[in-house]
């Protein structure tokens, strides 16, 4: 029988050690990349602030581009492809769809182009907008159906599918279920404080 204390004591654990591996994540550039670039991506509904954070990575969660907003709304930022003679994931493939965040937010690509990493030497115009508000996964600034219609559309998938999204997987347990759902619909009618 274990004693339910010894069951808290690992998960507390198993955050730490993930916690401590997401803290760890490092750039790996190669001479290959693509250049992602917006200029009316937003924060909160607002242009992005100076000194704003942008990350991306590629389909299996390599961080494959990091920039600084220098210019509010603006981002440029070298996404890095996959050094093939290396052991090492580096980052992206042709092909590969890149997911985003603006200072550790999700962030949703609101196009023109496709958030692809199409090949290397490319430009690809791709406006982001996010938001600080838990929940908000469309950016809006507000928690409502748009947000809980997006987890619900990848239901059940899980990590190694490709229908996975880990923007839908809010308690971030490899899989899109009712619990994320709850997530989201905790924060129901919620907005960003101004
Ligand atoms: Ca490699
Ligand atoms: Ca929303
Ligand atoms: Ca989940």
């Amino acid at each position: 029988m274990h004693h339910p204390w010894r069951l808290l004591l690992c998960l507390a654990c198993l955050l730490v050690v993930a916690q401590t591996a997401w803290s760890d994540e490092e750039l790996h550039p190669t001479p290959w990349f693509v250049d992602f670039w917006g200029q009316q991506s937003t924060l909160n509904d607002q242009p992005l602030p100076v000194g704003a954070v942008i990350r991306a990575y590629d389909p299996s969660g390599v961080l494959a581009g990091r920039a600084e907003v220098t210019l509010s709304g603006w981002y440029l930022m070298a996404v890095y492809g996959d050094d093939p003679q290396t052991e090492l994931d580096e980052g992206a493939i042709s092909g590969d769809t890149i997911t985003f965040t603006i200072n550790g937010r999700p962030a949703v690509p609101v196009g023109p182009d496709q958030p692809r990493w199409t090949a290397s030497g490319e430009r690809v115009h791709v406006e982001l907008s996010a938001s600080t508000l838990f929940g908000d996964l469309d950016g809006d600034c507000d928690v409502d159906i748009v947000d809980i219609m997006m987890v619900a559309s990848r239901w059940s998938c899980r990590r190694e599918d490709t229908c996975y999204d880990a923007r839908c997987d809010l308690d971030g347990d490899g899989d899109i279920d009712i619990v994320d759902i709850m997530r989201v619909a905790a924060h129901w009618g919620e907005v960003c404080s101004p």
